[in-house]
């Protein structure tokens, strides 16, 4: 297998990387978010460029999310890793990324930690928290209301978005509405009051969340959603709509596409393919053409060599 060389790695400090991000929705009529849940993976997504005659095409923001932050440190994805541990994380994508991110901090916990955490968010450079209208131990959406899961009460939690928007320092700093009634069965129209009573409260985007492998529901949401707020951010994480475009969902006035999980799930195959062959031939030849050359690795990270 011929393996791409390494891409130049360009590591740059944004100080103001919330205010790119609100610059950028200004500018674009919608984004492309991919996940990061280490500094390799911010790498890779940093220098992920393809040109093209109308330019360059390139991720625009870096989402770390619960899910692969969990995974990635072989945990579960139940809330067992607290903002605070995540925020080491963090620190250390930004070391190597000047990308903006996005943050899935799950429901927020109660409304005086958010307070806190947002504080703690804002002054890290995050430009914008996403959390979800859920109560109580927290799983994974795409498990859906089979889990167990319970939605927040709109009252309480556009209480909570209220707290956390007078807890920012700056203006720039987003927090995200996280809607989960399509996926605990709530429907359409809790899901499109919600939205409106999230935003009266101050948020700054709506996520719909949806498990379904039919796109249907989330455009409908979008379009009825856009009938009455033209210009909220209006945000999904399409993982089970594979087949759906990133020119569709903007076309139905999304305006950030997040894919959440697909480098982590890229790299996991390919890893446990190499341990099953190494442990099969006894030797790794059989692995090498899977693996990057030892050549391209040492080039990877500027300063290595
Ligand atoms: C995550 O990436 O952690 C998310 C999105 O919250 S989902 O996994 O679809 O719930
Ligand atoms: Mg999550």
């Amino acid at each position: 297998m011929a393996h791409p060389a390494p891409p130049e790695t360009v590591v740059r400090r944004t100080p103001r990387r919330h205010a790119s991000l609100r610059e950028l929705l200004a500018t674009r009529s919608c984004l492309r978010v991919i996940e990061a849940h280490s500094p390799i993976c911010a790498i890779i997504a940093e220098s992920a460029r393809i040109e093209q005659h109308a330019g360059c095409l390139e991720y625009d923001a870096l989402w770390s999310g619960s899910l692969t932050d969990a995974t990635a440190r072989g945990k579960p994805d139940t809330g067992v890793l607290d903002i605070r541990h995540r925020l080491s994380n963090i620190d250390e994508i930004f070391e190597v990324s000047s990308k903006p991110l996005l943050v899935d901090a799950d429901s927020g916990g109660y409304a005086q930690h958010f307070e806190l955490n947002v504080r703690a968010l804002e002054r890290r450079g995050v430009a914008a928290v996403i959390i979800e209208d859920k109560v109580g131990f927290k799983k994974n959406s795409l498990l859906g209301a089979a889990a167990g899961q319970v939605q927040e009460s709109p009252a309480a939690f556009s209480d909570k978005i209220r707290r956390g928007k007078a807890a920012q320092a700056g203006g720039d700093f987003m927090i995200i509405a996280r809607i989960e009634s399509l996926v605990l069965g709530a429907g359409m129209v809790d899901a499109l009051q919600r939205a409106l009573a999230y935003v009266e409260a101050g948020a700054d985007g709506i996520m719909i969340h949806s498990n379904r492998t039919d796109p249907a529901e989330l455009l409908e949401f979008a379009r009825r959603f856009r009938a009455c707020h033209a210009g909220v951010a209006l945000v999904c994480v399409p993982t089970r709509l594979a087949e759906v475009s990133f020119a569709e969902f903007a076309r139905h006035g999304f305006q950030v596409v997040i894919y959440a999980n697909h480098l982590l799930r890229a790299a996991y195959p390919a890893m446990r393919e190499v341990a099953l062959a190494i442990l099969r031939q006894g030797r790794t030849l059989e692995a090498e053409a899977r693996c990057m050359p030892v050549e391209d690795i040492l080039r990877l990270v500027p300063g290595t060599c």
